[in-house]
């Protein structure tokens, strides 16, 4: 019985090994290559290209100008739509020398951040700016140190207020 059993599996193993040997033959390492990797390309080309939108953080372009997460205690036409940018002065105005602080939260890392808002001084401003008026944490006029509503501009020699940045000034304890 241990006999018959002993030429059974020798016949089985003699015939994977065989078939193992014809297979390696006519399915050679290029072989094999070759077809995955006409698999890989075959699966990418019928794999639908989907619309991504590859903007890092889309939080930061919202529609309304305004709801922009920097721009939560702001009170003034955006300079960003004023010649210059988010932090810039438009080219011909200067940074005022003393600014409006706020707390804004980030959507994107959920912490708290100062954000200074500097009026930009010495230019008339542009008719077709974005106003916002979001003062998040502002205080009626009475408390003096809380208000916002005031031209930042008049600390400096060119007093004309043009337009507002928000700046970003460290995380808030
Ligand atoms: N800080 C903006 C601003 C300018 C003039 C008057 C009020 C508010």
């Amino acid at each position: 019985m241990t006999r018959l059993i002993d030429t059974l599996l020798k016949t089985l193993d003699k015939r994977v090994e065989t078939g193992a040997r014809t297979a390696a033959r006519s399915l050679g390492r290029r072989s094999f290559m070759a077809k995955a990797g006409a698999s890989v390309l075959g699966a990418a080309v019928a794999t639908p290209i989907l619309p991504f939108d590859r903007r890092a953080h889309a939080s930061e372009l919202p529609e309304d100008e305004c709801s922009y997460w920097r721009h939560c205690a702001l009170d003034g036409n955006l300079c960003s739509t004023s010649g210059g940018s988010l932090t810039q002065c438009p080219p011909g105005s200067s940074a005022s020398s003393v600014s409006w602080v706020g707390t804004c939260s980030n959507p994107d890392d959920g912490k708290d951040y100062l954000v200074a808002y500097n009026d930009c001084c010495g230019k008339p401003s542009v008719a077709s700016a974005t106003f916002c008026y979001t003062s998040e944490g502002e205080r009626p006029g009475y408390r003096m140190g809380l208000y916002n509503d005031i031209n930042w501009c008049m600390a400096n020699t060119d007093k004309g207020y043009h337009c507002t940045v928000s700046v970003v000034v460290g995380l808030a304890e």
